[in-house]
């Protein structure tokens, strides 16, 4: 199916809200909390994640409670044992923001009622993603738990400069400021804007920061050393919210009971280890190899695709656990666990296939080159003039691995590169969905969409593989594909054996990617946001390795 070609004479956005919703409304059944005193029964609305006969009972719980009443001890009640048994891993995330979405939904209907002066909440935050970062969906999350837990929140979006996230700080008067960011680049701007307000004098707002990049040591060793406030390693969205129920009640954050954080392994860039991207003569152990001849020199577009062929190359490990955040329950066995996601998981995952199938619009861009590497470089010829000269770093022991070691310095070699989208719209749907309240549907459709975009990398490497006849070591099951068992590797740049983002404007060089609508921003990344980048290497011994 050709989604570019598909003429459409309606928002298929805004129909597939539309549809989503009047399914909802379908799913009722019987009341199951028929017969329970009031007070028990909103609860359980919270924690069941129910909104049928929501106002219904709302309206009845008003005849006895004022508003705030029913917010504070009753939901908020129903959202701390949510709380719980997320922290007991007998809930997952999904439900936790199906309760959200009732809370939230309660909240809206009960807020008219409430006197202008109540102040209900527990207190306040300014989130942001910091500047240069575009990553929005582990803020959001943030954002969902606290205000669904009683907290302010004034989310101010992604790419924010200090400037932005003071002003905000200022006007809105809140008691804490979170940044977020997954950028290695973050954690220098995160370290930036603490001393920004050192100088500013603005040390009285503690501050909390979040995201991959960071490690729980970096933050609580080393930025708590320079800012003269409070800062706080929040790992997840849970922790961000037991560290605003400590600072609510006065004292300091709770320490955290969590592990040592959730570190992106180190990422060698050239300004900070000059000496990773100095050759000093000696190259790792990779032998040579004869160069398989591409079929065409050059780059290439496509955009038409099956999507459901695409699909097919979604890990349903990094879907159903890594973005939905599915968890075993600690009652559950392993083989348990596996038949509870297929009997409860796996109709989601086919559901939204069908559902998405119009909202995608997977593209791709690729080509063959003629290179040669120099000590840790990699030259690449440009057949429309000139030539990309990128820059690896090295291993400073062991196997002394490099990048460009993969390809031959005497004499000519190939290199592949490929660039994949799944376009705009998903994006468009996700921030809807947020809006919206649409909590467990908006984390859905974002794990869809970064999954779908790894397939699609996953699906056209396969592809060059083929085309260039280098797909003579193919594993039997999609299963080792993931596991990347198969001649040659996919290096994208960010990633630590090619760290440099920058690199992102040689291969928009030799690609083009501009083509198939992706832009590269200011800062190196790219947009649409579920696309990615990379350079193919054909070698039989080239597989990811890390830079120390
Ligand atoms: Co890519 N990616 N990616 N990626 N990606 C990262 C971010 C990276 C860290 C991976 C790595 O190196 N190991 C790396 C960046 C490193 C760097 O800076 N150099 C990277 C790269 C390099 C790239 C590309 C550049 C690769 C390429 O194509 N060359 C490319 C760029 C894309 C672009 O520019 N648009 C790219 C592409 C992609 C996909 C499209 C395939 C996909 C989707 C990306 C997206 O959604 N925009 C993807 C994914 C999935 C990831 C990882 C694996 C996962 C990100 C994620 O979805 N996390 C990521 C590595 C990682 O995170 N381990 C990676 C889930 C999210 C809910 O978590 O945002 O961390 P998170 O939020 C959590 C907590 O951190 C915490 O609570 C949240 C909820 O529990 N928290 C806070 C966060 N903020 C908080 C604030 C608080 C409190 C708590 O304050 C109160």
């Amino acid at each position: 199916m050709s989604q570019p070609e598909r003429r459409c004479t309606y928002d298929p956005l805004v129909e597939l809200m539309r549809r989503f919703e009047s399914v909802r409304q379908q799913e009722t059944a019987a009341d199951p909390l028929e017969g329970l005193p009031i007070e028990d029964r909103l609860r359980r609305h919270i924690v069941d994640g129910l909104k049928k006969n929501l106002e219904r009972d709302l309206e009845e719980a008003l005849e006895s409670y004022g508003p705030l009443e029913i917010v504070n001890d009753i939901l908020l009640d129903g959202m701390k044992t949510v709380g719980e048994l997320f922290g007991s891993g007998q809930m997952q995330l999904p439900f936790v923001l199906q309760s959200a979405e009732v809370m939230k939904a309660a909240v809206r209907y009960l807020e008219p009622r409430m006197e202008k002066a109540a102040e209900r909440s527990k207190g306040s935050i300014v989130l942001a993603t910091v500047a240069g970062d575009v990553h929005d969906i582990g803020k959001n999350l943030v954002d969902i738990i606290l205000s669904n837990n009683g907290f302010r929140v004034v989310n101010i979006g992604i790419k924010q400069p200090i400037e932005s996230i003071l002003k905000a700080a200022e006007e809105h008067k809140v008691d804490a400021i979170g940044m977020s960011g997954l950028l290695v680049k973050s954690t220098l701007v995160m370290r930036e804007n603490l001393l920004e307000m050192n100088e500013r004098g603005l040390h009285r707002y503690p501050v909390i920061l979040g995201g991959a990049a960071l490690t729980r040591a970096y933050v609580e060793e080393d930025l708590r050393s320079l800012y003269k406030g409070n800062v706080y390693y929040a790992q997840d969205a849970f922790e961000g919210l037991r560290i605003m129920e400590s600072l609510a009640k006065g004292g300091p954050a709770a320490p955290a009971k969590s592990g040592p954080g959730r570190a992106v392994r180190s990422h060698r860039l050239p300004d900070s280890e000059p000496d990773l991207y100095r050759f000093d003569g000696v190259r790792s152990d990779v032998q040579p190899v004869e160069p398989p001849v591409p079929p065409f020199l050059g780059s290439k577009r496509r955009d038409k695709f099956d999507i459901f062929e695409i699909y097919r190359y979604i890990n349903p490990i990094a879907l159903f656990r890594g973005q939905w955040q599915f968890r075993r329950r600690p009652d559950q066995s392993n083989p348990e666990f596996d038949q509870w996601l297929a009997e409860n998981v796996q109709p989601i995952f086919e559901r939204l296939q069908r559902e998405l199938a119009p909202v995608f619009q997977p593209r791709v861009v690729w080509g063959y080159f003629r290179c040669r590497s120099q000590g840790n470089d990699l030259v690449v010829a440009n057949p429309e003039g000139g030539e990309v000269r990128f820059r690896f770093p090295r291993q400073r022991d062991g196997r002394r691995l490099c990048l460009a070691d993969f390809f031959r310095e005497d004499a000519d070699d190939y290199v592949a590169f490929q660039a994949v989208t799944v376009g705009p719209e998903v994006s468009r749907y996700e921030r809807a969905l947020f809006e919206a309240g649409d909590y467990q549907r908006y984390l859905l459709v974002h794990g869809m969409g970064v999954e779908t975009a790894e397939a699609l990398a996953e699906y056209w490497h396969q592809q060059v593989r083929r085309e260039w006849g280098i797909d003579d070591q193919e594993p039997e099951s999609l299963k080792l594909l993931f596991s990347a068992k198969y001649r040659g590797a996919r290096f994208s740049f960010g990633y630590p054996a090619c760290p440099n983002l920058e690199d992102q404007k040689g291969l928009f060089e030799l690609l083009r990617p501009e083509r198939i609508g992706i832009e590269l921003t200011e800062e190196w990344m790219l947009s649409p946001e579920q696309s990615t980048t990379a350079l193919i290497a054909h070698h039989p011994q080239a597989k990811y390795f890390n830079v120390r």
